[in-house]
């Protein structure tokens, strides 16, 4: 039987180059990338005043990634890729009004998501009514009540879904999921299902709380710092500065990774003269370079190394006083690593046993250890489990809830922790679900809602019928693009609260709204006068962050008064006093002072300088929430994915000159690719065995059991450093080659980092 093809809309990239990869990170060239193109477009009195109030404490937090503060701030508190996202927020360009009718919502989808964001900052609402190919201009009233008609025209709140992207702030979380809740959903998908879902789920279930354990100053004080699955001269650029000081002060770096990203290997400070003028500082002192989807394998390698040390000299390898006191499981764990087989480890990691013997090594020596993880860990099959390895390697020898040491999962976006927190969750708790039903005096509807995979495939099925996505991208954002616009297409209505334009504003329902709102960086008054709004950031700190820029057009609506419209027109139950909520956003503050756990006083505390830091039992007391109120050594079966022979197994992942769906420009300098992005990176000796050659172009078919075939057309090969039978390549374009029923076991999140393909070499693209 033929199968079905799935391809995404095809770009000649003519002026693609490909040249020298580079060793080191964020040095003198990163500070001129980023002031060269701030100065150009947004002008140079804008973007001074935005870059010099960037994560400053009266300032506004960086809409970029969730990487923390510090607590003495520089002048400059901010990376390359900060003033990017700042450059692309702050543009004065907005999208005409002619543009509506010049282009059609099917020419929209068709185009990249580099032009599109290139168009401009949105400034009016615009309205694609049933029957119509185009967008037009209509003013807000009409707009919120084509929604509330809509919403209230449907059979059952269960057929709306409300999708957040993680540069939400906690007061527009907190007023959105409450508006979810009070219309009568849990439908709350989030882009945290597709990042560190993984993560919360593994040390929800592990240690009581999903959330990093370490607090920024931990860093200086450890002896031994694991970074794996993670890229942070890229994501996290401003975390080099933190690995820099904790180098000086004496700690071991290890990076596990199957590219030997730039940032791992070599910094440049660009604010130390020794970063400007000299080789800047190695960072890491072993670099081991794993296979797709072997940190499971890897982890409870090194357990075991752990345990038969403390078999060979009893009482001096565990902490044992912490094992009794805190945590179950111990006996269960050391009889089932036991049994690791050698074979199925260096298989599965495609390391020596001497590099493993190393990193072991290394663990023992180590008082004080720090494990950080971001996508490379979350987006595999075996996430959750591979995350509970990471956790049990910690807790052998007390790495937890003291100083130096402990688990810090590195979050994306800017707030999507402070978004979990305020309860954007398909799935809160009864406690806190009571907690809303005692503030605002109706009951939460109790069983669970849609994520990001459960609500794309729910509008496929015709069972979802109004989406509304406050930020984000979701078609260009999940996996199996195919499906994803096909789901779009089904609903009935299909809203977009956003900043720019992205591809989900071209794969639209039959009627289509887009709300234009302001950015983080932008001034926000309302009628009681101007307003702040709070994050929280990766390690738990919150803090509020006031915008400093004029808004780009007048016309423009704070997502807090979006929110506060929306449930207005819709009529929701409750006793929210919804204007209120947009007039003063201490009023929304008050409430969640009382509903969000830990956030009694959230007006006081957010105002003083700095912040404050969320209470975390493990981490503050060694206290463990969990079901038996201790931490809890898991048992993990180790399963390696089989790839066939001439098969090869990809990952996904982020250019340095991109923020997800966002591209700032077509270039990856670090590795040494400009202006182009389909291209797939592969191993040398695997080209070898494959018989194609750097510079060959190829279709990139995942193998998938159902009858499509997803195809990421004509990528140019770039012969490289990655580890053996692996393969990487550039998201969102490869989310085609990822079937939306590929997800993580027990996160349900895509499996974006391990997708079993086949090159077919194709003849070069003739140049248009
Ligand atoms: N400039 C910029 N900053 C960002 C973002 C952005 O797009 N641009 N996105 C933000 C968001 S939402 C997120 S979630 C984070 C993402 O931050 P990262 O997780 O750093 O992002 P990815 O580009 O997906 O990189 C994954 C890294 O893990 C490695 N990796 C892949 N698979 C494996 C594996 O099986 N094992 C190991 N050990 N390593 C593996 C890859 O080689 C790569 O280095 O960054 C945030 N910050
Ligand atoms: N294959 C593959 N797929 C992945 C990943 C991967 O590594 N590989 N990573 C996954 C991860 S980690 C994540 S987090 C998701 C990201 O999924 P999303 O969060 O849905 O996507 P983004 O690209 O971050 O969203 C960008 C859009 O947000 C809007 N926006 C920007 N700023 C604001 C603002 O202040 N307010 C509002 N209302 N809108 C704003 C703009 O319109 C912009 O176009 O993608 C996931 N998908
Ligand atoms: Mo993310």
């Amino acid at each position: 039987m033929s199968k079905k093809k799935s391809v995404v809309g095809k770009v000649a990239e003519k002026d693609l180059e490909v040249g020298k990869r580079k060793d080191w990170a964020a040095g003198v060239p990163g500070v001129t990338h980023s002031m060269g193109p701030a100065f150009k477009d947004v002008g140079v009195a804008r973007s001074m005043t935005g870059l010099l109030a960037m994560n400053q404490k009266d300032g506004f937090d960086c809409m970029s990634c969730a990487w923390q503060d510090p607590p003495e701030r520089k002048t400059f508190e901010f990376c390359e890729n900060g003033a990017k996202a700042l450059t692309w927020e702050a543009t004065p360009l907005t999208v005409p009004e002619t543009f509506w009718g010049k282009h059609s919502v099917r020419e929209l989808a068709g185009k990249s998501e580099y032009w599109l964001g290139q168009q401009g900052r949105l400034k009016q609402p615009v309205y694609k009514p049933a029957g119509v190919d185009y967008y037009r201009p209509i003013g807000w009233d009409q707009a919120f009540s084509i929604l509330a008609d809509e919403l209230n025209g449907l059979d059952s709140p269960d057929e709306a879904a409300f999708y957040t992207s993680g540069r939400t702030s906690n007061e527009a979380a907190f007023a959105y999921q409450l508006f979810a809740r009070a219309f009568g959903t849990n439908n709350l998908p989030d882009c945290s299902n597709m990042c560190h879902e993984s993560t919360g789920t593994a040390m929800g279930e592990v240690i009581g709380v999903g959330k990093s354990t370490i607090a920024y100053t931990d860093f200086e004080l450890s002896d031994l710092i694991i970074i794996m699955g993670q890229n942070p001269g890229t994501n996290h650029p401003r975390m080099l500065t933190a690995l820099e000081d904790a180098k000086n002060a004496g700690a071991d770096i290890v990076a596990v990774n199957p590219l030997p990203e730039a940032g791992l290997m070599r910094y440049k400070n660009p604010q130390t003269p020794k970063g400007i003028l000299g080789h800047g500082t190695g960072l890491a002192d072993q670099f081991m370079k794993i296979r797709l989807g072997g940190d499971m394998a890897l982890m409870q390698a090194v357990s075991k190394r752990v345990l038969d040390a403390e078999d060979k000299a009893p009482g001096t390898v565990l902490d044992h006083d912490f094992l009794n006191d805190h945590c179950q499981g111990l006996d269960e764990l050391r009889a089932h690593l036991a049994h690791l087989d050698d074979t199925a480890v260096e298989q599965a990691t495609g390391l020596k046993a001497r590099e493993i013997d190393e990193l072991a090594d290394r663990y023992m020596r180590a008082d004080r250890v720090i494990i950080t993880w971001a996508m490379g860990l979350t987006q595999h099959k075996k996430a959750v489990p591979t995350i509970k390895e990471i956790m049990n390697l910690l807790l052998l020898r007390g790495n937890i809830g003291r100083p130096g040491a402990g688990a810090s999962p590195i979050r994306g976006h800017s707030n999507v922790q402070g978004d979990r927190t305020m309860g954007i969750w398909e799935q809160m708790p009864d406690s806190f679900l009571d907690a809303v039903q005692r503030e605002f005096g109706f009951d939460p509807p109790r069983k669970h809602g849609v994520d990001a995979v459960k609500a794309i495939r729910a509008m496929r099925d015709g069972d979802v019928k109004v989406f509304v996505g406050l930020g984000g991208n979701i078609v260009g954002a999940v996996s199996d693009t195919g499906t994803a616009e096909e789901a779009l297409r089904r609903t009935k209505l299909s809203v977009q609260i956003s900043t720019k334009l992205n591809h989900s504003h071209g794969v639209v329902g039959e009627k289509a709204l887009i709300l234009p709102t302001k950015g983080r960086s932008e001034i926000d008054n309302q009628d009681s006068g101007p307003q702040f709004v709070t994050v929280e950031d990766t390690v738990c700190a919150v803090h509020s962050s006031t915008g400093k820029l004029k808004p780009v057009a007048d016309n423009l609506l704070s997502e807090v008064a979006i929110i506060s419209r929306m449930a207005r027109a819709v009529g929701v139950r409750g006793t929210a006093d919804w204007a209120a909520f947009e007039r003063n956003y201490d009023t929304i503050r008050d409430h969640i002072a009382n509903v969000v756990p830990g956030c009694v006083g959230y007006n006081q505390l957010v105002r003083q300088r700095g912040g404050f830091v969320l209470p975390h039992g493990p981490r503050d007391s060694r206290t463990f929430p969990t079901a038996t109120g201790k931490a809890m050594l898991t048992v993990n079966e180790l399963e390696t994915l089989v790839v066939p022979d001439g098969r090869l197994l990809l990952q996904t992942m982020r250019s340095h000159d991109q923020f997800n769906t966002t591209m700032y420009s077509l270039n990856d300098r670090y590795r040494g690719v400009k202006k182009g992005r389909r291209v797939v990176f592969v191993n040398p000796d695997d080209l070898a065995d494959l018989g194609l050659h750097d510079g060959e172009f190829v279709d990139v078919h995942s193998e998938w059991t159902d009858d499509v075939d997803r195809v990421l057309e004509g990528c140019r090969i770039i012969e490289y450093d990655t580890a053996r039978g692996c393969a990487a390549a550039y998201f969102p374009e490869a989310n085609v080659l990822i079937p939306l029923d590929y997800t993580a076991e027990g996160s349900n999140t895509p499996v974006s980092k391990s997708i079993i393909v086949r090159l077919d070499r194709v003849p070069a693209p003739v140049p248009v």
